[in-house]
This record gives C-alpha cells, sequence and structure tokens, in this order.
C-alpha cells in the first residue's frame, strides 16, 4: 500500500483539481447528424450485419487509407487475433510473445491451446526485444507474436529474418498501430499476418472492431470464411468458422472515423510534443522519443517514472493525479506473465524479464486524445512538476 504525505496531497489537489474528469482515452465522436444520416438507410433497408453495404464500403475505404491489399473487417481485435491463430493453423506447440501487453495477446493463444513462451523487452521501444527470443525457440515453437506495443513499431526486420532462420510464423498485434508507417511501407506490410483494434478507446474506432490484414487473397478469403462459421453457401460449411463479423452499425461508424483520423493524429501529435516540452524539464521522467522514418499515430503517451530520481513512486504520482481528477492508466502493470493463469510458466519468471519487470513497475500512460485541451496538458504537467519540487 502506498500513501502520499496528507498535507502535500491536500495543497496539490486545492491547487489543481479539475472540475471535470479527465481520462486516458475518448472516443473523437463524429457529428451526430451525419450518424443519424446512415441510420435512416439502415431503418430503410433493415439490413443489419453480415457483408451489408456499409460494411463493404468500409472496407473498401480502409483499405486504401491504410493503404494495404487484403483486409478482413471483425467484430473486435481479440476475434480477430483468434482468427489469426486458426487461420495460420496454429493450434498447439508455443508462440513466443510479449508479456508487456493488453490480457488480449496472451489469452488468444491460450485459447488457441498455445503455451505463450514470454520474451523480454527491448526499453528503446517496449516490445519485444528480438536480442533475446532465439534463446526461447524450441523444436515446438509455432510463431513469434509481437505487439506494436503504444504504436511503436517492432524491429520488424529483426524479428522477420529470425523468423526465415527458423521457419516460425510472424504474427503482429497491431491493436495500437493503426496508420503507423515506415518510411512508405504500412507497419501492416510486416509478418503474415497483422490484427488491428478498432475498440471506443483507440485513435480510431469503431466503438467495438477489428481487423486482420493478410499477405494474399487466398489467405483473406480463407479468413472470410473462417468469420462467418466457415459457410461458403447455404449449403456448405467449408470448416469450423466463429462469428467474427463486424455490423452495419460499427461500419457507418468507421466510414465517419475516417474523414477524422488524420485531424485526430495531428492533434495528438502536438498535444505530445507539448508533453515532452513540458515533462522533459522534470528530474526522473522519462518518455519515449520518435523513431526517424516512423510516420507515428501517437495513440498513447507512456512515461516512466524513475523513483529514486523523481522522489515519488509511479503509484504515488498516479494517487494525486486521481486526487486531481485526472485519471491516467497503468497500461501494462502488470505483465501478463505475472497474472495467476501464466505465472507457473518456466518464461514467466521475473528474472527472466527484467526490463518488462522494470517498465510496469514505472510506467504511467497519461491521457491523450485529440480534443484534450492543451491547458488541461499542462495543468497534468504543472502537477507533475510541482510534486517533484515537493519532494527535492
Ligand atoms: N491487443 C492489445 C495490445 C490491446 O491493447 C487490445 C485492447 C487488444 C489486443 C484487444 O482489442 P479489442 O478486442 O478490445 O478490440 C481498454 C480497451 O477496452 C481495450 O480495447 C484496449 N486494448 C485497452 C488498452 O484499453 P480498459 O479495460 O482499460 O478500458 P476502460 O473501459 O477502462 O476505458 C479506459 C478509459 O477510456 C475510461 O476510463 C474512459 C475512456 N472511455 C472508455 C470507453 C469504453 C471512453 O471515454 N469511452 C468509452 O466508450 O481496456
Amino acid at each position: 500500500m502506498y500513501c502520499v504525505n496528507a498535507t502535500m496531497m491536500e495543497e496539490i489537489v486545492s491547487c489543481y483539481k479539475l472540475t471535470e474528469p479527465v481520462y486516458i482515452a475518448r472516443p473523437r465522436m463524429p457529428s451526430l447528424g451525419d450518424y443519424e444520416g446512415y441510420l435512416e438507410q439502415i431503418w430503410a433497408t433493415r439490413w443489419l450485419t453480415n457483408d451489408g453495404q456499409f460494411h463493404i464500403q468500409f472496407e473498401k475505404r480502409l483499405k486504401e487509407y491504410l493503404g494495404v491489399e487484403h483486409l478482413n473487417l471483425f467484430v473486435n481485435g481479440t476475434v480477430a487475433l483468434l482468427v489469426a491463430l486458426h487461420a495460420l493453423r496454429i493450434n498447439s506447440g508455443e508462440v513466443i510473445t510479449t508479456p508487456f501487453t493488453f490480457p488480449a495477446t496472451a489469452h488468444v493463444l491460450y485459447w488457441n491451446r498455445i503455451q505463450p513462451v514470454f520474451c523480454d523487452i527491448d526499453e528503446k521501444t517496449f516490445n519485444i526485444d528480438p536480442s533475446k527470443i532465439e534463446r526461447l525457440i524450441r523444436p515446438d515453437t509455432k510463431a513469434i507474436l509481437g505487439v506494436h506495443v503504444y504504436g511503436t513499431p517492432c524491429d520488424v526486420e529483426a524479428i522477420e529474418t529470425i523468423a526465415q532462420k527458423h521457419g516460425l510464423h510472424v504474427i503482429y498485434d497491431a491493436a495500437h498501430a493503426f496508420g503507423v508507417r515506415i518510411a512508405d511501407k504500412s507497419i501492416l506490410e510486416y509478418g503474415d499476418i497483422c490484427a488491428l483494434s478498432f475498440h471506443a478507446t483507440k485513435l480510431f474506432t469503431t466503438i467495438e472492431g477489428g481487423a486482420l490484414v493478410t499477405r494474399s487473397e487466398v489467405e483473406r478469403k480463407r479468413i472470410q470464411f473462417l468469420r462467418n462459421f466457415g459457410i461458403a453457401d447455404e449449403e456448405t460449411v467449408i470448416g469450423p468458422g466463429i462469428n467474427g463479423k463486424m455490423n452495419e452499425f460499427q461500419a457507418c461508424f468507421g466510414l465517419l472515423q475516417l474523414d477524422m483520423v488524420d485531424q485526430e493524429i495531428e492533434e495528438r501529435r502536438q498535444l505530445v510534443g507539448l508533453y515532452r516540452q513540458r515533462l522533459s524539464k522534470i528530474p526522473g521522467i522519462f518518455f519515449l522519443a520518435d523513431i526517424p522514418k516512423v510516420r507515428h499515430n501517437y495513440a498513447y503517451f507512456p512515461i516512466l517514472v524513475d523513483e529514486k530520481i523523481y522522489g515519488f513512486s509511479r503509484d504515488e504520482l498516479c494517487e494525486v493525479l486521481r486526487g486531481c481528477n485526472v485519471f491516467p492508466r497503468k497500461y501494462f502493470y502488470p505483465l501478463c506473465s505475472d497474472y495467476s493463469c501464466y505465472s507457473a510458466l518456466p518464461s514467466a519468471r521475473p528474472a527472466n524479464l527484467p526490463v518488462a519487470q522494470r517498465v510496469a513497475s514505472q510506467v504511467l500512460c497519461l491521457p491523450l486524445y485529440g480534443n484534450l485541451d492543451s491547458a488541461v496538458v499542462e495543468t497534468i504537467c504543472d502537477i507533475i512538476a510541482k510534486i517533484h519540487a515537493a519532494t527535492s
């Protein structure tokens, strides 16, 4: 249990408490009138789901926006990931992955009867560390499942080299990586399959939603069947599929979001610039830098709090911010490897994951979304600076 000095807490809260709660994420809402326009058409046609006209339109426009050829929409990112493994026929053995991620990444392995093998992360990107992957490869290893955490690309070239050398599949959980590019190439062009999430908390949202991006039309078609119970036609089921379909309401929301997403990313970029400018002056607060040639999407703004230098722990800082009506999140603490369902695995031992353990104990994702007022960002930075000043 952590406990903030009560007088300091009172002083900071009385000075900085915001009148309205500020959350880590907020969806950018399209105009209600525009959405109603779509709803009227849905009402008129009574076509609600199963490859309706808006689903078709959205899939087409999304492919163009992302610069990819083979894409299937999904009801959410988790089902998309489940189907990705099934599509690659990975349903036993081991898959090497990162512990520093949302539970969905590890859980989809479990649901496909695959044992996750946790690999430590790189302290410069917080993504799976390619230099530590090879020692984890065993005869039963089927694939590497990387996550582009916070939208920062994994070292895709190094992972590709390892995968080719050992004959492994590469799957990317690109839940955070909407619109990210390396030079002129979409991040979704790397690996055998990439899964996106369009959840309400993401910078691009279809309420719930997701997609799989594959390398060929044959794979895309196979995934289309898997997404729809394996149904080929009214009298033919060609395999054990699942229901992963996106509905028309989600697709319409997505069509409207596509018109706004560039503005969303640009506004986030500016807010991240402000955070960085203000926080770089505070000892013990660290953040990730942009990577040259990468078009970042600024999906999240994680900071690391080094208690020894800053004077306060991450948990204490989080408590003060909450007291001020600011609700950051400790994404991703605890590590997946520390969940009771995985902690007994040999690869889950904390000693094997020193970087991930440290990052998870220090990380705090600060509020970031396009219509976040820059004055609120200033206040959050003021609070962080004030705490350090009070402790030093
Ligand atoms: N892989 C990775 C790496 C992921 O991060 C995720 C999901 C997935 C896979 C799975 O994709 P999906 O199956 O979800 O498509 C949220 C999201 O639910 C989850 O999608 C996301 N990652 C994760 C990082 O964040 P929670 O449980 O932290 O969300 P919640 O409900 O606490 O919301 C956070 C804040 O967002 C709230 O305090 C307020 C704001 N919010 C939330 C919702 C739902 C809104 O303003 N409006 C809303 O509608 O998981």
